[in-house]
């Protein structure tokens, strides 16, 4: 074992540790504030490396495409962005959102609930690429292979993901080389990665160096091992693959802060916020100012595309003291998000309801500030 503390290990202190402050600086939520923007801006989108960002020549970079296919293809850069070129408003949330919630701790990158960003990415479709390929019969999957390199489960391996050939070949899977009309920039996968709207972002593999179709289901860490929801040891759970639904709100008033807890001016306070489903439009959002006692529907925005987030908003009415407000979502498909944490192995799909605490009046029965 070359860590203190390996992935997966369970850890019961609240305390977070050395190795998930290195996971925590190195990848970044979005700040909350930052739902207020449809598509949010490149720097605030939520990161996350598994390895190390690789350095990318471009000159020297191209794509294969090869495997199960009749013609093996080496696509550069130029010839990807020569070919038809479609930009999608797409929400990515990590799958390990919400993991710094649950009690014991499983040892990853510890989300707590931003690990989400909308960006708009530029790139051409997969399905004709593969088509150009040639794939052949009895092919299965397609496996999304990157350049970064690195050590998880004792698995020395490139990070990649595999798709089964329909999902792949869907009109709104892209191979992006560019986020909000950037070229995409080297954290976000630069020269290129796919895109694949509606599902957890482990999909979206960055810095793609080849795509190979397969005769039989990949077994790579990131696909057999990784992403899985399970709750023991016996038996592999249940993939990981589209976004559950979730609504978060901009914490409202300003922060204390260290505590963080929000002070708002007692009366009306507009609440708002986004909410998204990788499995189906959100149909309803509700707001509670008691903990989840009772609930109110809320107003609901046009979606920023079918595959991004919708706004919502709702006049709050403070009275003076302390208060827990909650917001939830559910999907046309019936999903909804549970009150408490989701408990798994690998914390993962933990979209529990958003609780905010908030102070309304009183600024001195906040916890007195430690100073930065
Ligand atoms: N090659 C590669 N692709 C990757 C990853 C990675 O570590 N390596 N991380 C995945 C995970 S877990 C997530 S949540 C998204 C994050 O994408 P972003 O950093 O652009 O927001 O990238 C995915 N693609
Ligand atoms: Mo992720």
């Amino acid at each position: 074992m070359v860590e203190s503390r390996p992935a997966g290990t369970l850890i019961t202190t609240p305390d977070i540790t050395p190795e998930e402050l290195q996971l925590a600086v190195r990848n970044h939520s979005m700040p909350l504030e930052a739902l207020r923007y449809p598509i949010t801006p490149i720097g605030l989108h939520y990161l996350l490396i598994h390895f190390d960002i690789p350095f990318v020549d471009v000159q020297t970079w191209s794509l294969a495409v090869g495997g199960h296919v009749q013609n093996t293809l080496r696509l550069s850069l130029d010839e990807i962005k020569s070919r038809p070129a479609t930009t999608i408003a797409v929400t990515l949330e990590c799958a390990g959102n919400g993991r710094a919630r649950l009690s014991p701790r499983p040892m990853s990158q510890p989300w707590l609930s931003e690990a989400v960003g909308t960006a708009e990415w530029t790139g051409t479709p997969l399905g004709p690429i593969l088509v150009d390929a040639g794939i052949r019969d009895g092919a299965q999957e397609a496996v999304f292979t990157g350049l970064d390199r690195g050590v998880q489960g004792g698995v020395d391996q490139l990070y990649e993901r595999s798709l089964p050939i329909a999902e792949a070949q869907r009109p709104e899977v892209m191979l992006a080389y560019a986020i909000n009309g950037q070229p995409l920039p080297p954290q976000h996968g630069f020269p290129m990665r796919l895109i694949v709207p509606g599902w957890y972002g482990m999909t979206h593999v960055k810095w793609l160096r080849s795509i190979t179709v397969t005769e039989a289901p990949f077994s790579g860490y990131q696909q057999a091992r990784a992403y899985h929801f399970r709750v023991s040891d016996a038996g592999a759970g249940e993939p990981v693959t589209r976004m559950l639904p979730r609504a978060l709100m901009v914490p409202p008033g300003v922060p204390d802060f260290m505590s963080r807890t929000r002070i708002v001016t007692p009366g009306l306070n507009v609440i708002e916020g986004r909410a998204w489903s990788g499995r189906g439009q959100v149909v309803r959002v509700e707001f509670s100012d008691d903990g989840g006692d009772s609930w109110a529907g809320v107003e609901l925005g046009p979606a920023v595309s079918t595959f991004a987030w919708r706004g919502w908003k709702y006049e709050w009415m403070a009275r003076p003291g302390r208060h827990e407000l909650c917001v939830r979502a559910a999907d046309a498909e019936g999903n909804v998000q549970p009150d408490g944490p989701n408990w798994n192995l690998e914390g993962v799909q933990n979209n529990a309801i958003q609780r905010v605490s908030v102070m309304a009046g009183g600024v001195e029965e906040v916890q007195a500030p430690a100073g930065p």
